[in-house]
């Protein structure tokens, strides 16, 4: 409700600075961080934290109490979906959204393309003939054209998450899946697709339209129900018999092409694979529906009785997959498992860090791992970085936590910041003192590939770098990132053994898995992060062995799968 809050109130005051914007903002992360449950504090207990307004904990106790904030209903009508949607075009902020729609009724992306096909942007005040010209490119990278209209991964998967648990609580709820796009880690969603089991499909159906979650009903039968949230994002939920879940989540997560190759398998084999399950053909004679069901309960039935391995859902897109697993194989894929340590994680000591050096360690400890470099922001970056005397400082204290954790190797690491030309903070004597480090691009998203590439082989060839953090620094959807020529910066990581991250933080997922896929081609060892800034986000290493198994990664390339002593010793080799 707050973030919503946020987004709608920077579009009504037409700034995202405004005093209610940041408030709501404030009362969003007091609550986070105060970790009691929302719905059961009492209007003087929300008052009590600081950081939420009285006009903030009245809405809470609003939605509590009714389910709905008028507040918020009003802005919603005022500024629909596809305002919204306008409202994240890089170029296009709260400002400049306001004199679009006032001085020429732009309500959604058609009609903005429009506008700029006609130059009319250009004459509007503080706009100009440079950034029609960036906005006309951010609407085509983005592919935010008319229906085609698709959600960022961020904004999805963690709602598919919690109806899934939603619905896998009732006691008519065998099992229960999400398919799709979503299950197979795409970066941006069209509808979000839900299959549930059950001997009881009316009961699961009526709890899905009693949902929090349902705005608009549009299909409500007795086995599916289309709905939109009041975000506009539609979600089919589909409930099958318990003995068909397998072949149902098989066929509804795809890829549409995926699963064309497995009919045609199918057919080679006298078999004939749909929704339903896998059936035997050969006997011509019998009626279609004596045929026998060769499987169809599980999903891993169906890819052996079709002679295949089983293909993990992300690597589910139809480019060689099919082939691999029903032939040579497929490499020894990267699994959750396998990951003994995170490698880019901030605590307090950055601006933007937000949980203790001692909280952010005992998480990293109870996850198992073996080791974990502290990554904080190196001083170039404005605000949230660090001087070498706070950094030097910030080992001293890494080091007495330690002393807490005999099992777990702390390193003493840095976030660089990767300048415009590829300089990096501090002198060079200095990073060379610590023990890890990953270098990143914060800034400068528009220059041309030429120069992006050219500073990113700069940090790459540096010897205090390891690795290279969030590579090309987008927000899905919001902010699409610079733009390298993938195989000059594919040789220069090999040339200098340094590794590429995955970051598993939602809104990034950076290297995309396409780049991932070319790097593992290559060799180029990979490392998977989560970028943690608080405890709340160390599930991020999940979407990030996700999007590294969408890129075929194997195990084997992945360096923080591997033991301590070849992790240090790659570590600590000579480098640049
Ligand atoms: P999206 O929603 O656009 O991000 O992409 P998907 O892959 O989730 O596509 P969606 O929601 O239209 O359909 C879900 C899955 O259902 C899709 O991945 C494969 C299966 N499916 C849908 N339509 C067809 C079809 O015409 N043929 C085949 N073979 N499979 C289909
Ligand atoms: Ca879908
Ligand atoms: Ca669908
Ligand atoms: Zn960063």
């Amino acid at each position: 409700m707050l973030a919503e809050l946020v987004t709608l109130t920077s579009l009504d005051e037409g700034s995202n600075q405004s005093f209610k914007v940041r408030a709501y903002e404030k009362a969003a992360r007091s609550l986070e961080a105060d970790g009691r449950n929302v719905a059961e504090l009492t209007g003087t207990e929300l008052n009590k934290i600081d950081g939420v307004g009285k006009a903030t904990a009245s809405k809470i106790l609003e939605l509590v109490e009714t389910g709905r904030v008028a507040k918020l209903e009003t802005l919603r009508a005022e500024y629909p979906p596809e305002i919204v949607a306008l409202s994240r075009i890089p170029g296009v902020g709260p400002k400049t959204l306001k004199i679009m729609r006032a001085e020429l009724g732009i309500e959604n992306v058609d009609q903005l393309r429009a506008a700029i096909a006609d130059e009319k942007l250009r004459s509007l005040p503080g706009l100009g003939a440079t950034s029609e010209a960036k906005i006309a490119k951010a609407i085509d990278r983005l592919g935010l054209t008319g229906k085609d209209r698709r959600t960022p991964i961020a904004d999805a998967l963690p709602l598919a998450e919690r109806l899934v648990e939603e619905l896998a609580e009732l006691p008519e709820v065998i099992d229960v899946q999400f398919c799709g796009s979503l299950r197979r880690m795409s970066e941006t969603i069209g509808d979000i697709d839900i299959t549930v089991s059950s001997e009881d499909p009316p009961a699961v159906m009526a709890h899905v339209l009693a949902m929090g979650a349902v705005d608009d009903v549009v299909v409500a039968g007795a086995t599916k129900t289309s709905f939109l949230t009041t975000t506009g994002l539609q979600i089919d939920v589909r409930v099958v018999a318990p003995e068909q879940f397998g072949a149902a989540t098989l066929y509804f997560t795809g890829s549409k092409a995926h699963n064309i190759e497995l009919r045609q398998r199918a057919i080679d084999r006298n078999l004939l694979l749909n929704e339903y399950g896998l059936i035997d053909t050969s006997d011509e004679d019998l009626d279609p529906a004596e045929r026998p069901v060769v499987a169809s309960r599980t999903e891993a039935e169906i890819y052996a009785a079709l002679e295949m391995e089983f293909v993990p859902p992300p690597m589910r897109e139809g480019t060689g997959e099919v082939a691999a697993a029903g032939g040579d194989g497929l490499p020894e894929l990267i699994e959750r498992e396998h990951i003994r340590g995170d490698l880019h994680y901030h605590t307090a000591r950055s601006g933007d860090g937000r949980s203790s050096v001692e909280d952010m360690v005992a998480v990293a400890a109870a996850q198992g791992y073996e080791y974990l470099a502290i990554t904080d922001h190196g001083v170039d970056l404005a605000i949230n970085g660090s001087t070498a005397d706070e950094m030097l400082e910030h080992r001293e204290h890494i080091a007495e936590v330690a002393k807490g954790y005999p099992d777990l190797t702390l390193l003493w690491g840095c976030e660089l910041n990767i300048g415009g030309t590829g300089g990096l903070d501090y002198d060079a004597d200095f990073r060379a003192l610590f023990d890890y480090t990953v270098a990143s691009v914060h800034s400068h998203y528009d220059q041309s590939v030429v120069k992006q590439t050219d500073r990113l082989v700069a940090a790459i060839a540096d010897p205090t770098v390891h690795s290279i953090g969030h590579l090309t620094g987008r927000y899905i959807g919001r902010r699409p990132g610079i733009e390298i020529d993938y195989d000059v910066l594919i040789d220069a990581l090999l040339a200098y053994d340094c590794a590429l991250e995955v970051n598993g933080a939602l809104q990034r997922l950076d290297a995309a898995s396409d780049v991932v896929r070319k790097a593992v081609d290559r060799g180029v060892k990979l490392v998977i992060n989560t970028d943690s800034h608080h405890v709340s986000e160390l599930g991020r290493m999940e979407y990030g062995v996700r999007t590294a198994q969408r890129g075929w990664a194997p195990k084997d390339l992945v360096v923080n799968t591997w033991d301590r002593d070849r992790f240090l010793q790659w570590v600590n080799a000579p480098r640049g």
